[in-house]
């Protein structure tokens, strides 16, 4: 196994703990039938007509706020079961989204965050050649996303694993270590785009995303489509 950064083939887990790995997650544990991930706006807006036979809904944020005339925005706590179950939705955010459609080249893709870590590490602990993607934020590391890595890899050393990491691996696990009893006040004092998010009334999302291993759902990349669905164990 080889932690690292490379290229297509792979399986890749994609990270963005702020906010939109969160969210998806947060969707289809409350029902919603698949995420639909595109980089811009007007894509989602072309991706509805596409898919309008099955009434999907629009969600996405630009400078952390809703998109105008979108249904949803990209807090967490809006994808209640009430608004999202039985539903397809067409995504965009600023990194998230964009960073899932880079991966288009890879064997598979999951979506990671500290409330399904360790479904996802149950999930890839045994592929050969894995690829941990944090989003960050506009091209910028964020503390959050390296540190929810550095949890992937220090459970899989845990579990007896040996794997090859790369120095950014090894650096993400010890942020992690770092932080892993202060999760919450690391997002909500020290990470810049936790501070954003405070700064836009979005304290909750914070709580939300610390609650880690708060499900076992895994979102991943089906084809055809690009559609995000849950994982289900065969
Ligand atoms: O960049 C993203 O994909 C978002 O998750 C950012 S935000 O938390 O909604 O601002
Ligand atoms: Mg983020």
């Amino acid at each position: 196994m080889i932690v690292q950064q490379g290229l297509a083939g792979q399986v890749a887990v994609m990270i963005d703990v702020l906010r939109a790995s969160t969210v998806i997650i947060t969707a289809l544990s409350n029902g919603s039938k698949w995420v639909y991930p595109v980089r811009t706006r007007n894509q989602a807006i072309q991706a509805k007509e596409q898919f309008i036979s099955e009434n999907p809904l629009l969600a996405g944020e630009r400078l952390g706020v809703k998109i105008p005339g979108f249904d949803l925005g990209n807090s967490p706590l809006e994808f209640v079961r009430e608004k999202v179950n039985n539903r397809g939705i067409i995504m965009t955010t600023t990194n998230g989204t964009a960073a899932i459609v880079q991966l288009r080249k890879a064997r598979r893709v999951v979506v990671g965050s500290f409330i399904n870590v360790s479904a996802v590490v149950e999930l890839v602990k045994n592929t050969e050649d894995l690829l941990l993607v944090c989003a960050g934020t506009k091209q910028k590391v964020a503390l959050e996303d390296t540190a929810c890595a550095g949890a992937i890899i220090d459970r899989l050393l845990s579990l007896g694993k040996s794997p090859i990491l790369t120095d950014s691996a090894t650096i993400a696990r010890l942020v992690y270590l770092h932080y892993k009893d202060n999760l919450l006040a690391m997002m909500r004092e020290v990470s810049e785009h936790g501070r954003r998010l405070i700064q836009l009334g979005f304290e909750k999302d914070i709580e939300y995303a610390a609650r880690v291993d708060s499900t076992t759902v895994i979102p991943v990349v089906e084809t055809p489509g690009y559609l995000l669905k849950k994982f289900k164990r065969h």
